[in-house]
């Protein structure tokens, strides 16, 4: 038998989300977005907390020399976000033709240097009028707003793109609601009974945003994503393997559950039973969710790190349904002393990423493709040059895991996507921490020149690109 390896037309290349890198602030009838507003422009008296986005590494006015530059390194695929306030500037308004004419110029650029365009279509990006007018997705009504936009970019770049992620970590949506529904919990309602409804708003969402894209383009891949973290027992007790259990099947599995089979799972289910949850998800809302279920072509996953799960602070006098709360709400993560980690604790992993890929593959024998993996990292740089050794260290390692999972273990992986190919803020908003192989001269309140330099990990993963990832 012919030994398994990466395929030949294997998609490597890095992963950007525009919000955090394009800048070009309210610049070309672009609307502002709920990231703008919690990170340039809070509330009067409340002052920002984070570094400015108003420019952020300037990708708006510097994407063509990006793109040349990850040119150079040999990516083969880029995937970035179409800021849905540059096409939508309100979300309930008519479409900004000149935010549709930036990003197809984008995309007519990198298909130009052979580069395949991988469109993520909310990252953290939501119009800000969506969010105050009608709080967000907690809102039926911009769901339908969002599949609007959607099938108005599959319209207009039809012919140019066949990679589409429909939303950024849709496992992760609800834990961050302020960038996807506001903090307008109504009173009435339970955080989890909010959090279910919140989950279910975002599977629709997804659903019809397949079926749009599918609509206008019949050969569209379209994924639906997941952030993937590997959870440990925090002990070899099987009450902390209950945890671990736990925290896998709502963390990670929710979400690929809803998009491959159809339908809202049986521990989800008694979940919402058990606290009296009745959710809106109504007949027209199931049918399409199962109608997109059958045309998912990947499953698209970040993934960063393991993390330890446990349940000892709950084992005195406390229910089951408790303890669930706990790791629901972020309460039973503790870090793994046998790691390394970041400077940010975020454990450094890499049998975790080949053992994540065993998971998915088992649970749901789809194609899937890493979308992120990375690792945030102060820097500075000297005469010009950065030697990011411990990057190269963390790409070594995760992608040789990735390989295993592939040659021994039969997973079908088909691409990798760095994060990131040029520096950014950071999720957490911070210039401090950096990702990219692309440094970006600025920092954290100084914009400087804002010029770029390639660091030493952009030669090594050329080199490994070159090599489709034989020589690491
Ligand atoms: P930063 C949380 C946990 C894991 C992944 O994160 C996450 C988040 C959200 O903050 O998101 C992804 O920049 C996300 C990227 C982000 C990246 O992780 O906080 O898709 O936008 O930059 C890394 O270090």
């Amino acid at each position: 038998m012919k030994k398994k390896e990466l395929r030949k037309d294997f998609l490597w290349g890095a992963a950007l989300s525009n919000v955090q890198a394009e800048g070009g602030y309210l610049e070309d009838g672009k609307g502002l977005n709920v990231y703008d507003t919690l990170v340039v422009t809070p509330e009067p008296g409340i002052e920002s907390q984070y570094s400015d986005t108003k420019v952020a590494t300037d990708h708006y006015h510097h994407f063509k020399e990006d793109i040349d530059l990850m040119a150079e390194m040999g990516i083969k695929a880029y995937r970035f976000s179409i800021i849905w306030s540059r096409i939508h500037p309100n979300g309930d308004d008519e479409a900004n033709e000149k935010g549709l004419d930036f990003y197809e110029e984008m995309i007519d650029y990198m298909l130009s240097k052979g580069i395949e365009p991988v469109v993520s279509l909310v990252h953290f990006d939501m119009p800000d009028h969506l969010m105050r007018a009608y709080n967000g997705f907690f809102n039926k009504k911009v769901i339908d707003f969002y599949v609007e936009h959607v099938r108005c970019i599959a319209k207009r770049m039809n012919d140019k793109v066949k990679y589409w992620i429909t939303y950024n970590e849709t496992n992760l949506a609800p834990y961050q609601s302020d960038l996807v529904a506001g903090t307008n919990k109504p009173d009435y309602m339970s955080k989890e009974e909010f959090y279910s409804q919140l989950y279910i708003n975002i599977q629709v969402a997804h659903a019809r945003a397949v079926l749009a894209i599918k609509k206008e383009i019949p050969d569209a891949m379209v994924g639906g994503m997941v952030n993937y973290c590997l959870f440990q027992p925090a002990t070899t007790t099987s009450r902390d393997m209950i945890a671990c259990e736990f925290s896998h099947k709502f963390m990670n599995y929710l979400s690929f559950d809803i998009m491959t089979s159809g339908y809202l799972p049986e521990y989800f289910v008694s979940f919402m039973e058990k606290r009296d949850i009745e959710c809106e998800f109504n007949n027209e809302e199931q049918e399409d969710v199962l109608k997109a279920s059958k045309e998912l072509g990947y499953l698209a996953i970040s993934y960063y790190r393991s993390m330890m799960v446990t349940s000892y602070r709950t084992i005195k006098n406390e229910s089951i349904i408790d303890f669930e709360n706990n790791l629901l709400w972020g309460k039973g993560f503790v870090q793994n002393p046998l790691y390394n980690a970041s400077e940010w604790n975020w454990t450094i992993d890499p049998d975790a990423l080949r053992l994540s890929l065993i998971q998915l593959h088992e649970r749901y024998h789809l194609p899937i493709f890493i979308v992120e993996n990375g690792i945030g990292i102060k820097e500075e740089m000297i005469n010009g040059k950065i030697y990011d050794d411990n990057r190269i260290d963390y790409y070594q390692e995760h992608i040789q895991a990735m390989k295993t999972a592939i040659e021994n273990d039969g997973v079908d992986v088909i691409g990798y996507l760095a994060w990131s190919s040029i520096d950014f803020l950071s999720a957490h908003k911070e210039m401090l921490k950096r990702y990219g192989f692309i440094y970006i001269n600025r920092d954290v309140e100084d914009l400087k020149d804002l010029k770029r330099y390639p660091k030493k990990s952009f030669y090594w993963y050329k080199k490994c690109i070159a090599s489709n990832g034989n020589d690491l």
